[in-house]
């Protein structure tokens, strides 16, 4: 292993992207990466737990799992593998390891290297002014937490992070816990990932999930595929896709970078797939600007009113469209007259003859899904741009009925079911009065803080203790410096955490590290073996259960450290069983199944092989709006464009991370090898900005609060992305993404729309590591 000081990089080499995705390859860099972590009959043990109906649920995302008659004995891809390789590593990190090194050197370590230090085993503590993490016992590190809480003069001065990691047993106890402390401050990583699409759906179709099931995948005609990289980051979506198409569906994916996924793919577990050609999986690639989605889908709906004007009653769904829905004739008002095609071909860098083709499929197909994921949220236009897909899906009919519907595709593992269990800071009423009945206590109503709203509150000190379930905050969220002072700017910060992270190192004056129980560990409490349940993409909630030994013998399960401090924090008159919620988590999904609708009988339908999907009332076109319909919205059009001299830079995720950890220097299907700090531009911009291919520069970040944002240190790629855009590796550039530039409604960071400049690399300049 490298030592700490030590660069993660190698040599860095730039070979062309590649055209498709999977295959033989991708097996072998998966076991590869098990193989360094952990042994042979480790790695097969847990790889054959991997999204079995007995097994575990894969940490790696929410793409679902085929029927329980339908699963490989290995349902899992390359990234899941290596999702699963990472936490199940036999490399520890013990109390020695603090000793060795202060926390101001795990500072200026890098993602890489503190991940590569393995489990973490044992709760350690910051003491103020102390320059290591210490040893404590789990009775002292939580009478700790315990004591701070209560100490606080209000309740909303302390802020319950969380991932979507957490499976849904513990998410729901910790929203329990939270609310009956006082305080709706549960800030999530959805708050930076798809809350713009929540937001959207909650207020056009009044629910914020997507409607469609793997079966409607496969039975659609035509799928778009929009701002997202499934090769790399939900693998097993390909095979979802090979499917449709093996059926007759058609494929368009719309997206700056010719994503290999996108193109064609081979199938790692089908002979073909080895040593065939694969199958191509784009019928049509647009290669849109960044934030050009909102102009091609306001010109396909424009398309669609003109063709219905030209044979009327032929290309508009209008019993759907006068029966289920409200504001079609403000809506088509507005499309008819909204702007000029120059506008529409300058914002999405498209020709008309490429949307007509478009359009021309839409013609053809009846049942039309669209999917997306960061690509389209984490941009200011992004609520508006998911509302229009929502009017181009409703236009035809395409909601409510089979091989149709709305597919925003996850990320984390259970970050949706996280959401049905409350963990939410701006949670409906009725499900606090769901809250009330059952456990006899009055939630607080005011609406908590999300996540860039709690940065600013702790960098002004309105927040004071940080408790982070999961999860990485000063990694993920945005203005990585200004986050990283808001953060030290508290009096205490607590993770429960599997892994070492940059987190447990840029902290406040106290600070707790509270080691727990990942997903593959074997989960044993007094009531015996435990298990915990999950809900994916498409609404399949399941068991998983972990059947490794735990990666020590001093942790706790996530369920017993949120009900242990529950109990220290509210004391035995909160009324609320905590010691019955830790012995048998079964007592927790009574619970739930009574408070959270769709979950009746929860205990006895878990148990069913594969679990049970929840009921999605659009499916039977019911919308709970005010209107009770679905609602056409109006939409402004925008554009996003830099200024002369500079580029739209998004952030995203190579195909060897894990959201703030990278798992080794290479993204293979970009042909990028050896290193992380690039930048990928088109060389036509290289050419107008006199940059060479291959030349150092640094990113600029140009903001309207006038605030200088560096990232230092970039080798410029000459990459086929769209001219105007450029695109580099998330964490790295967090740096650069100023914490008020959010999307509006949702307050999503903008990390796929940030205005950079490349300056020539300071000479001499330090690299930081991170
Ligand atoms: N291996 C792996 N799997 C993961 C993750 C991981 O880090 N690693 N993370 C998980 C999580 S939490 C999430 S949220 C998902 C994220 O899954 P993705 O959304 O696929 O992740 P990103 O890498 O952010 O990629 C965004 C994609 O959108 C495109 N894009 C950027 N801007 C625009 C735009 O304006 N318009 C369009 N049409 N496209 C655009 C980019 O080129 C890129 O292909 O993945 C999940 N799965
Ligand atoms: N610039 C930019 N920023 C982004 C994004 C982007 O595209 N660009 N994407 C955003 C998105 S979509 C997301 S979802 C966020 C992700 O933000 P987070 O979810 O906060 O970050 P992760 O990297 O997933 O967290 C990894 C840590 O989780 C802990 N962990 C892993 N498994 C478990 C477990 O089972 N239990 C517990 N208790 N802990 C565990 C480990 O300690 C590990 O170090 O980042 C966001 N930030
Ligand atoms: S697609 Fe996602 S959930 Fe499925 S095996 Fe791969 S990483 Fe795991
Ligand atoms: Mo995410």
């Amino acid at each position: 292993m490298r030592g700490i000081d030590e660069p993660d990089e190698g040599e860095l080499t730039v070979s062309a992207p590649k055209k498709w995705a999977t295959g033989a390859p991708a097996v072998a860099h998966a076991l590869k990466y098990a193989l360094e972590q952990t042994s042979p009959r480790r790695t097969a043990l847990t790889l054959l737990n991997v999204n079995q109906t007995r097994g575990f649920d894969c940490p790696g995302c929410a793409w679902p799992d085929p029927g329980p008659g339908e699963r490989h004995a290995n349902e899992y891809c390359e990234n899941g593998a290596k999702h699963t390789a990472d936490e199940a590593t036999t490399r520890r990190v013990t109390r020695e390891f603090f000793q060795e090194h202060t926390v101001a050197e795990l500072g200026r370590a890098s993602d890489y290297w503190l991940n590569q230090q393995g489990r973490l085993t044992e709760p350690m503590v910051l003491r103020e002014g102390s320059e290591h993490y210490e040893p404590i016992g789990w009775d002292a590190a939580l009478d700790l937490l315990a004591g701070e809480l209560r100490d606080l003069d209000h309740p909303d001065e302390a802020l319950f992070y969380t991932s979507g990691r957490l499976a849904n047993e513990p998410a729901f106890l910790l929203q329990l816990f939270a609310r009956a402390f006082g305080t709706n401050n549960l800030p999530d990583c959805s708050n930076m990932c798809h809350e713009s699409s929540g937001s959207a759906l909650n207020e056009t179709l009044g629910i914020g999930k997507g409607s469609v099931s793997l079966d409607d995948l496969y039975d659609a005609d035509l799928v778009f595929v929009v701002g997202q990289n499934p090769g790399t980051n939900h693998p097993r979506m390909l095979s979802a896709l090979e499917e449709t198409k093996r059926r007759g569906g058609q494929v368009v994916a719309v997206n700056p970078l010719p994503e290999a996924g996108l193109l064609r793919f081979k199938h790692p577990q089908k002979v073909r797939g080895i040593v065939g050609r694969g199958t191509d999986i784009a019928d049509q690639f647009l290669q849109i600007r960044p934030g050009g989605d909102l102009a091609l889908f306001q010109a396909l709906n424009l398309l669609l009113l003109e063709a219905e004007d030209k044979e009327p009653g032929t290309v508009l769904d209008q019993e759907f469209i006068d029966a289920h829905t409200a504001g079609f004739d403000a809506f088509a008002e507005r499309t008819r007259t909204l702007t000029s095609w120059d506008e529409v071909l300058d914002a999405t860098g498209l020709t008309r003859d490429e949307i007509e083709q478009v359009h021309a499929r839409v013609l053809r197909s009846r049942g039309i899904i669209v999917c997306w994921a960061m690509g389209l949220t984490q941009h200011k236009h992004g609520v508006p741009t998911i509302r229009e897909i929502v009017n181009f899906l409703l236009l035809r009919g395409n909601i409510g009925r089979h091989g149709a519907g709305v597919c925003p595709v996850r990320g984390h593992s259970n970050v949706q079911g996280d959401r049905t269990m409350g963990i939410w800071e701006r949670v409906p009423q009725p499900f606090l009065d769901a809250l009330e009945r059952e456990f006899r206590f009055t939630p607080p109503t005011a609406h908590g803080l999300d996540s860039v709203d709690s940065i600013r509150a702790m960098r002004d000190g309105r927040a004071k203790v940080f408790v982070g379930v999961a999860g990485n905050f000063v990694r993920a969220t945005p203005d990585s410096d200004a986050t990283e002072r808001a953060m030290r700017n508290c009096r205490l910060t607590v993770h429960i955490s599997t892994k070492l992270n940059r987190s447990h190192a840029v902290c406040g004056r106290t600070a707790l590290i509270l080691p727990t129980l990942g997903r593959s560990d074997r989960d044993v409490q007094a009531g015996g073996e435990q298990f915990m349940t999950v809900e994916d993409s498409m609404s399949e909630v399941h068991t998983t259960r972990g059947r490794l030994a735990p990666a020590s013998p001093h942790l706790l399960s996530e369920v017993s450290i949120i009900t242990r401090l529950a109990r220290k924090v509210l004391g035995p008159a909160s009324g609320i069983p905590w010691e019955e919620f830790e012995a048998d988590y079964d007592t927790v999904r009574d619970r739930i199944s009574r408070v959270v609708p769709g979950f009746e009988d929860f205990n006895e339908r878990v148990r069913r092989p594969g679990g049970f999907r929840l009921p999605n009332p659009v499916n039977d076109k019911v919308f709970r709006t005010p209107s009770g319909k679905a609602v056409f919205s109006v939409n402004d059009f925008t554009a996003l464009t830099a200024p002369e001299g500079h580029l739209v830079l998004q952030t995203l995720r190579s195909h060897d991370q894990w959201n703030t950890i990278p798992y080794a220097m290479d993204d293979r299907y970009r042909g990028i090898k050896g290193g992380r700090r690039v930048v990928l531009v088109n060389p036509a911009d290289l050419d107008g900005l006199g940059i060479a291919d291959g030349s150092m520069v640094d990113l600029v970040g140009v903001w309207t609060d006038g605030v200088e944002r560096r990232a230092d240190g970039f080798r410029v790629v000459s990459y086929p992305t769209t001219t105007g855009s450029a695109a580099a590796y998330y964490p790295e550039t967090n740096v650069l993404v100023p914490l008020d530039s959010v999307a509006d409604i949702s307050n999503t960071p903008t990390s796929k729309g940030v205005i950079v400049r490349l300056e020539p690399a300071r000479a001499g300049a330090d690299r930081s590591a991170v």
